[in-house]
């Protein structure tokens, strides 16, 4: 297992339409592993392979809520087969988005169709957090990041900000700086 680097937008790979793998090999199943160990090192609850820069459509998911508790979850070819007409809000963040969130509106229940880390066609019907972040997840195969989802002001004001800490960051790093971690270096 290998823990991969993270996209973070604005990057053109992020905007493109993931290609459905053709069947659970194990390539695609190397992907899925080392996709979960690098979901739970950043942390998250989800991860998409163009996140990553692999454009197939591949997810991994893992829940750990009072109200869901899912274990690892792997999906090639995820794809919604039933929406309710309920809508939920939540309030969502991306890894590849990073320290920027934002409240969006989707449908709250939906049933994912998706092939198993076996290969195996799954109906998983979702609620909650969970049908949030299976379509969040989906929409990452299609190029869409939950900022496409909110007013275009509040959009380009964070596009400006993370374009922004990339150019100081890559400043830093081409003056020798160490990198500004979120955790303090231990001692
Ligand atoms: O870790 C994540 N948390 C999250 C919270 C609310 C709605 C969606 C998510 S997904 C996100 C990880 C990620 O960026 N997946 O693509
Ligand atoms: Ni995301």
């Amino acid at each position: 297992m290998a823990t991969l680097p993270i996209l973070t937008a604005p990057d053109p790979r992020l905007k493109k339409k993931s290609a459905p793998v053709d069947s659970v090999d194990a390539e695609v199943r190397q992907l899925m592993d080392d996709m979960l160990e690098t979901m739970y090192a950043a942390p998250g609850i989800g991860l998409a392979a163009p996140q990553v820069g692999v454009l197939k459509r591949v997810v991994v998911l893992d829940i750990e809520r009072e109200d869901v508790k899912t274990g690892p979850l792997f999906m090639a070819n995820p794809e919604i087969v039933e929406a309710s007409d309920e809508d939920l809000s939540y309030e969502e963040g991306c890894l590849s988005v990073p320290e920027h969130y934002g409240e969006v509106v989707r449908p709250a229940k939906v049933t994912v169709r998706y092939l198993d880390r076996d290969g195996k066609q799954q109906d998983m019907a979702c609620e909650g957090l969970l049908a949030t972040c299976v379509q969040h997840e989906i929409d990452h195969l299609d190029g869409v990041l939950f900022i496409d989802h909110i007013s275009a002001l509040k959009r380009n004001m964070i596009l400006r900000k993370l374009l922004k800490a990339r150019k100081e960051k890559e400043r830093d790093e081409a003056e020798g700086k160490p990198a500004k971690d979120k955790e303090p270096a231990p001692a």
